[in-house]
């Protein structure tokens, strides 16, 4: 019979246990979770085993990876299906009933088991798990049991980044990447021309990036404060480097939609062309903000040319269906006095320059469609009649995704509202920022499916995606005081049940999301506590972003 002093010590090592065991807080919060009572150790004895040799690929050396930046030790791998003793198992089922996105996380004493039936499921899964795990170097790593089942609300979870206000080298868009898998973001957008700068090299138009890559100097604080910089800002990704990062972000499940701006936010592009342009220029790649009026051509054919020559080579680096070709913002002044332009409203028997936009958008999305690709537009794209499959951001609040979802085309919501993270997150903002005030509470309250849509209709709303504009938005440490904490907030509204949200349980636990974000290196904002005790980058660029 064992003694007394063996079941005291038993119990006694069970509290130690789960002393060191860590916060259990995921973000965003899954759908079921329940922390049961022991824990599970990884240590040397633990074999990662995956069930699915193509897991070999990608899924186990991501984790591995992980794991050794956490503990400092290679765990051992084998390609047995079960472990019985000490494993960490991760098992792709064939249960094709489930969300495809959705996974189980469940840790008992004896391992951890992560199972999906798709590598999507599987990386989420790891990324819950890691979200368990110490932030800092630990070795062995005590993890708590936990029973998870999770799936995402949405479909579409979408981060934006603007690289043409200001532009972001390959290794910041990767950090930006490994953010949104952090917070199971699936898609990322970006930006990658505009009347500041044209960042793809296209090999066909050598001067998109030799001239319209650069501009000549930019303004320094507010808008319209008619300051300049007097120095050259310039920055583009080579076809190589664009192809490294859309294997970058396929490695963490996320697909990246490039956006193409037209016809408007095209000045860029026309200061390296000036033929593409109804005043033929010439034109300067554009220093300060705001809305050009010098847009593409809508009447001279050569512009249609250039622009499928480009998306030819655009739809060459990039696997998504979907391609963004902007549509927004795009002034009528030069339309309406240029004679090829009138002349094509008249040949078509079109009504006006918005039906000339339209034509203009149609005729992309036939080129676009043709090749297998989807257009997606800001919702300027419903002006004049909307193209048949045309999908639409809704940025301008939520009435264009309204219209756009009755009428049965697909949506994205990104109203300014709630999805503007270039707006300040507090009333007594202490950085320049565009203007607007979008606090945290604000961000984690939306809700995507508008009331006024049927059932029906409201299937067409695929998700919502947050934006970042990059005017004032100059550096790594801005664009993460800017993105943080409202990233977390929007990936709640994304993928957590309506039923689990809690905006308290959620601020409650920023504290430990913070704490990670610190040891990933990701700067943040505390706006939601006190401002004053936010960690603020250095001044740089004459003062532009603080
Ligand atoms: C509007 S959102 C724009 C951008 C600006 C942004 C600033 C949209 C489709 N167009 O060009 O950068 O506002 O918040």
């Amino acid at each position: 019979m064992k003694s007394k002093i063996y079941y005291l010590f038993l119990i006694l090592l069970f509290y130690v246990t789960n002393c060191f065991a860590q916060n259990t807080t995921i973000v965003p919060y899954p759908s079921t979770y329940s922390s049961k009572i022991g824990s599970f150790t990884i240590n040397k004895l633990t074999i990662i085993q995956a069930n699915d040799a193509a897991l070999q690929k990608n899924i186990v050396p991501y984790l591995l990876k992980k794991l050794q930046l956490i503990s400092g030790e290679n765990l051992p791998t084998s390609t047995n299906k079960k472990a019985t003793l000490h494993y960490i198992n991760i098992q792709k089922t064939n249960n094709k009933s489930s969300q495809k996105e959705g996974y189980s996380l469940v840790v008992t004493s004896t391992g951890i088991t992560l199972s999906s039936q798709t590598e999507n499921g599987l990386f989420y899964a790891i990324q819950s798990l890691l979200q368990i795990l110490p932030t800092k170097q630990n070795f062995p790593i005590i993890v708590n049991n936990v029973y998870i089942v999770d799936s995402p609300r949405f479909a579409y979870r979408g981060m934006h980044l603007d690289v043409c206000r200001h532009f972001f080298t390959v290794a910041e868009v990767k950090a930006y990447i490994d953010l949104l898998a952090l917070h199971k973001y699936n898609t990322f957008h970006w930006h990658l021309t505009d009347d500041q700068g044209w960042r793809i090299e296209i090999k066909k138009y050598p001067l998109l990036t030799q001239i319209g890559s650069c501009r000549a100097q930019t303004l320094v604080g507010s808008y319209g404060s008619n300051q300049y910089d007097n120095t050259p800002y310039c920055g583009y990704y080579t076809q190589a480097q664009i192809k490294e990062v859309v294997a970058y972000a396929k490695q963490q499940y996320i697909t990246i939609i490039p956006e193409i701006e037209m016809p408007g936010h095209a000045l860029a592009a026309l200061a390296s062309y000036p033929y593409l342009g109804c005043t033929k220029g010439p034109y300067k790649t554009l220093q300060t903000w705001g809305v050009a009026d010098d847009v593409f051509c809508a009447g001279n054919d050569s512009t249609y040319v250039f622009l499928k020559n480009v998306l030819e080579e655009v739809i060459s680096l990039f696997p998504s269906t979907y391609i963004h070709i902007g549509g927004d913002e795009c002034p009528k002044d030069r339309w309406k006095t240029c004679p090829i332009c009138q002349q094509k409203i008249k040949g078509l028997g079109l009504k006006n320059e918005q039906e000339l936009q339209s034509y203009f958008v149609h005729n992309i999305e036939k080129i676009l469609n043709s090749k297998g690709k989807k257009i997606i537009g800001w919702d300027e794209i419903l002006e004049g009649g909307l193209a048949p499959n045309a999908t639409v951001m809704s940025w301008r609040g939520t009435e264009g995704g309204i219209v756009a979802a009755r009428q049965g085309n697909d949506v994205i919501m990104t109203p300014g509202s709630n999805c503007y993270f270039d707006h300040s997150q507090s009333n007594t903002e202490d950085s320049l920022t565009i203007g607007g005030y979008l606090p945290l509470q604000t961000v984690y309250d939306y809700e995507p499916i508008p009331a006024a849509l049927t059932p029906t209709q409201a299937t067409h709303i695929l998700g919502a995606q947050g934006n970042i504009w990059t005017e004032y938005i100059a550096n790594s440490a801005k664009l993460y005081y800017m993105a943080l904490p409202r990233v977390a907030a929007l990936a709640e509204v994304l993928w957590s049940n309506k039923a689990n949200k809690n905006y308290d349980r959620f601020t409650q636990n920023l504290p430990t999301l913070f704490n990670r974000y610190s040891a990933l290196g990701y700067n943040y904002s505390k706006a939601v506590y006190d401002l004053k005790t936010t960690v603020l980058p250095n001044k740089n660029n004459n003062g532009v972003i603080w």
